[in-house]
Formats: C-alpha cells, structure tokens, sequence
C-alpha cells in the first residue's frame, strides 16, 4: 500500500474535550487540529499518519470510517429536544495518479460504530453510509452531509460533484453544486476531489440545518450552500456516534480529515480551526483520470 509522507506537516496537535452540564445537560465541545488513537476510532480502511485522517487508500472496493470514541448525547436528556450543534471540518479528497476517481465521503450521526453490524454500509456509491437492502429504512437512524463524486441515478444524484443532506438514505432529501456563494451572491463552484483542502461548516438549531463549505482559508461565506428546514428529532436516538465514513469502488481516491471542531453551545469554536500551514494534496498538473472525460473521448 502507498503511503504519502507529509514530513512538513508539524500539526499542534489538541484537545479540548469537556462534558458539562451548564446550559445543556451533557453538551459535548471538542476541537481536534490533527488527530491520533485518541481523538477517533478507526473502522475498516481508515488509517491515521502523521495526524492526518485517511478514511480510503488506494486499494478499490474500500470503506473507511472514523468516528468520536464514544456516543454523544444528541437530545437534552429533561426535554428530549434535540440538542443545536454547530460542526466544521478540513477535508481533501485526493485522487491517484492514472485512476478514476471516486465515490466520496459523509459526515455522519449512527447509533452503531461498526461497518458491518447494526446499519450495515457497502463501498461504492453507497460511500460507506448504507447499503442497498437498508437504503431509505426509516429504521436506521442515520443523518448525513454526504461529499458524493459520482452521479448515481438510483440515488437521484443530480450530477458528479455535489453536497446532499441524507435522512436514513442515500436519495438526498436536498443537495446542491458544490461550492460557495462569494461577496456579491457569485456561486464560485468547487471541485471536491481534486485534491484541494476545504473547510466546512454543518450548523443545527432550531430545527434549521446550514451547510457552507469554502476553500480553507476564506472566510465563512455568509449564504449557506444548503439551507433546510428539517427535525432531526425522530432520525437521532437520544445518543449517537458522530464522524466520517468514505468509500471507494473500482474508481479511488483518498479522502482525507485534517480538523474537526463540534459544539452544543459554541457556534464559534470552529474559529480554534487551524487553517494556514496545512500540507497541499493537488497534485502536479492533472494526472488523474474523471471519468466524464473519458466519457468523452
Ligand atoms: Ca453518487
Ligand atoms: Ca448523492
Ligand atoms: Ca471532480
């Protein structure tokens, strides 16, 4: 297996996790700029080196997740009420040289850890997330921001290059173009996997969900890229697994986490996100093969 070095990548590496029980009972904060043993748990292909998260290597048919060690409560255990949090995260996803390049990552709440125990999820354009005989099962409690590279008509995908937010599916209940609205409401499309790194940011509360993604480094866009009215009261149970889960199929690439922040309380910590010096993953001139390229020759 190939293993990228990332000598420059000195990552301070922290940790602030706390359990209180102030406003929220058992709020849960945590900012990780980097991650180790400690931070998350790795299921099937993840890997973590040098303090970069790699859910997906180079091998084909993989599934990579990486989760919080533990569940967080995700409803105020006196009003049952589901609990606002507010997430952001670093992502690349890298493509390899002379492969197609696919099939992309979620973001995700699942009230069981394992790949393949409880909600069982398959490689491919599942990515990692569910499976076919389980898609759509109002049973299986699973919410997700899905970072999907591939358009897969069974699932509605409305092109090779979109955000979707998933409820117990893979059919996104809304999705869009990836990218960001800019000053002056310009949509500024971005290419998911083609290897550079973005921050994004997942906010819940009062039963809205925002999603905005950037390249790292800019600003927080003020528009949201997705903006949906959804209660998340009957898809969470009252405490759940939190993380990421990828997927590969005969098309690959790595899909990297290089920071998480997550809070109850505090829609600013994401602000401790350490956004300069981080390593680059684009690689040299474009080696790497999209298949509707290939498409069209
Ligand atoms: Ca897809
Ligand atoms: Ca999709
Ligand atoms: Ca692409």
């Amino acid at each position: 297996m190939k293993k990228r070095k990332h000598l420059s990548f000195q990552l301070l590496q922290f940790t602030i996790a706390t359990i209180f029980a102030a406003q929220f009972t058992s709020a849960v904060d945590f900012l990780f700029n980097g991650f180790d043993s400690s931070s998350v748990s790795c299921y099937g292909n993840a890997t973590l080196d040098s303090g970069i998260l790699s859910l997906t290597g180079d091998a084909g048919f993989e599934i990579g997740r990486a989760l919080l060690p533990s569940k967080i409560p995700t409803k105020d255990a006196d009003t049952s009420l589901v609990l606002p949090f507010s997430t952001s995260f670093i992502f690349a996803m890298v493509p390899f040289p002379g492969r197609l390049a696919g099939h992309g990552m979620v973001f995700l709440f699942a009230p069981n850890a394992e790949i393949h125990q409880g909600i069982e999820a398959a490689a491919s354009q599942n990515l990692g997330f569910l499976n076919f005989s389980n898609n759509g099962d109002p049973n299986n409690h699973v919410f997700g921001v899905e970072f999907d590279v591939f358009r897969n008509h069974e699932f509605d995908d409305i092109n090779d290059n979109h955000v979707g937010i998933d409820v117990n599916s893979l059919t996104s209940i809304n999705s869009s173009e990836a990218g960001y609205w800019s000053v002056g409401d310009v949509f500024q499309q971005l290419d998911l996997n083609n290897g550079r790194t973005y921050q994004v940011w997942i906010d819940y509360s009062d039963g809205v969900l925002n999603v905005t993604m950037a390249p790292v480094g800019v600003k927080r866009p003020p528009r949201p890229l997705l903006n949906v009215s959804i209660d998340l009261s009957d898809v969470l149970e009252d405490e759940m697994y939190v993380g990421f889960t990828a997927s590969t199929g005969n098309m690959t690439q790595s899909h990297k986490i290089l920071a998480w922040s997550y809070s109850n309380t505090n829609f600013s910590l994401s602000q401790g996100l350490i956004t300069a010096g981080l390593p680059s993953f684009e690689l040299p001139g474009r080696h790497f093969i999209e298949l509707e390229a290939l498409l069209r020759v």
